[in-house]
């Protein structure tokens, strides 16, 4: 037996014997670090893998274990076992830094960026009447009355640049539909296993053009993806009739495609990524874009159900993926394009995303998915990577996108990774101020690559 995984063995024993670390309520992350390794050797990453499978340390790997070649791999770890975890990262002579000292004090940055981000917006409502609001940071509208910000009014009016609760995003859509002169209809596709509505948007008449659909929210902690996918929404309300590229197409908006666990990450636990259906006596969810029907439970994967990376015990075994699978089977013949938002690295990730075999018509994939990196880029500067997971991310398999060229047939379909870019020391708490920036950038890149569709 090798020496890392002796010293593996002995720090489980002993970890087994405190409180399990994955069992606290309303989960806090006071003291938790963010740690960077930059492993060197296959060893190192063999030993990774590993570690992955080793839910008892509490640790969280927000990159995956089998980050191809020069790639950081950011881990999350508690204070009760960080310790152990660095003893054994040391033992293998893997190269570390510490990127954050307190992951909680980053969510607290979020939720005050969330806080003010509402309030501007209650403001601005609260002064449409009398003359608009004076803008940031006052509290008075042009005409001198008080700006009057309370909180109980903002499910129906505008939640653009905030991180609203699936309730509001809920209550927008029925409000944005009922106001857009027909051009916007509501249809609830579903319950999730906690029987929560999934509703889609549909922007453009139904049964006649050529469809797109795009989603947000898999993954219940990528809060940049709904809040980004519902500023796009926004901007779609007021431009589809004057822009052809968009009104050529009919839209399918489904803003938190995993409600369950979206709303789980806003109420009890921020770091929360999968569904929440019970898999064992201890674990509980589903990761949502490895339960697709494409070669499930290959690549990526973790037989384990306290994984984060659990593919569940059949294709299609959560709601919230039958669902959408249920929808885009009934609308496939019209369906050119299929698009899932995720963060966090800033990458355009084209198919497939099980291995490393490239679909027949990659150089088309390419080609339009790089027209949008550069749509990107002339927004804010952003320079994503476009390339399939397993050549710049990692492979993994059962995801939404490669269901939906292999199995229905849609010709393009692309995952994104919004903000922020690899480096970033914040991962998928980032500020609220980050919401219109990522919206316009995406918001770019969508109208670029629906014009280029063939
Ligand atoms: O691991 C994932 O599901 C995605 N990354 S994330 O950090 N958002 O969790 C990458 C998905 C790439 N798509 C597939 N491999 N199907
Ligand atoms: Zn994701």
């Amino acid at each position: 037996m090798r020496v890392g995984t002796l010293v593996l063995l002995c720090a489980l024993v002993a970890v087994a014997w405190s409180k399990p670390v994955w069992k606290e309520k309303n989960r806090g992350y006071k003291n938790y670090r963010l740690v960077r390794l930059s492993p060197t050797t296959q060893d190192q990453i063999d030993f990774l893998k590993r570690l992955e499978n080793t839910v008892q340390l509490g640790i969280d790997f927000w990159t995956p274990s089998d980050h191809p070649g020069t790639h950081n791999i950011d881990i999350a770890v508690p204070p009760k076992t960080y310790r152990t975890f660095i003893r054994l990262i040391e033992v293998n002579k893997i190269t570390y830094k510490v990127i954050q000292e307190d992951i909680q004090s980053l969510i607290d940055t979020e939720t005050t960026s969330n806080s003010k981000a509402r309030e501007d917006k209650i403001k601005s409502k609260a002064c449409e009447s009398q003359g608009n609001w004076k803008g940031k940071d006052k509290n008075k509208c042009k005409n001198g009355q008080v700006a009057v910000a309370t909180f109980s009014n903002l499910a129906t009016d505008s939640i653009v640049g905030t991180y609203a609760r699936h309730g509001e995003i809920n209550a927008w859509l029925d409000a944005v539909a009922a106001e857009s002169n027909g051009l916007a209809t509501v249809e609830t596709i579903g319950q999730t296993y906690e029987g929560k509505d999934m509703k889609v948007l549909k922007i453009g008449e139904d049964g006649t053009k050529p469809a797109i659909w795009v989603d947000a929210g898999i993954h219940a902690r990528e809060w940049i993806a709904p809040a980004t996918l519902v500023y796009i929404i926004d901007k779609f309300l007021s431009e589809y009739n004057s822009r052809p590229e968009l009104n050529k197409y009919t839209w399918y908006m489904l803003p938190v495609a995993n409600p369950d666990g979206y709303e789980y990450s806003h109420t009890s636990d921020r770091l929360w990524r999968k569904t929440r259906s019970p898999q064992s006596r201890r674990c509980t969810g589903v990761d949502p874009n490895r339960n697709w029907d494409s070669h499930f439970g290959e690549a990526g994967t973790s037989s384990n159900p306290c994984s984060n990376v659990y593919p569940g015990t059949a294709p299609f075994s959560e709601k919230c993926t039958q669902n959408i699978r249920d929808f885009i089977n009934d609308h496939k013949d019209r369906l050119k394009m299929y698009l899932s938002f995720h963060s966090y690295s800033e990458l355009w990730l084209t198919p497939w995303g099980w291995g490393r075999e490239k679909p027949s018509d990659n150089d088309e994939m390419m080609r339009v998915a790089n027209l949008g990196k550069t749509a990107v880029q002339g927004v804010n500067g952003k320079s994503w990577i476009v390339g399939a997971p397993p050549d710049i991310l990692y492979a993994a398999s059962g995801g939404s996108y490669d269901w939906a060229k292999e199995k229905a047939g849609i010709k393009y379909a692309y995952t994104f990774e919004l903000r922020p870019d690899g480096n970033a020391s914040n991962g998928f708490v980032i500020p609220a101020s980050e919401i219109l920036p990522s919206g316009k950038e995406v918001y770019a890149a969508v109208k670029k690559v629906a014009s280029e569709l063939i």
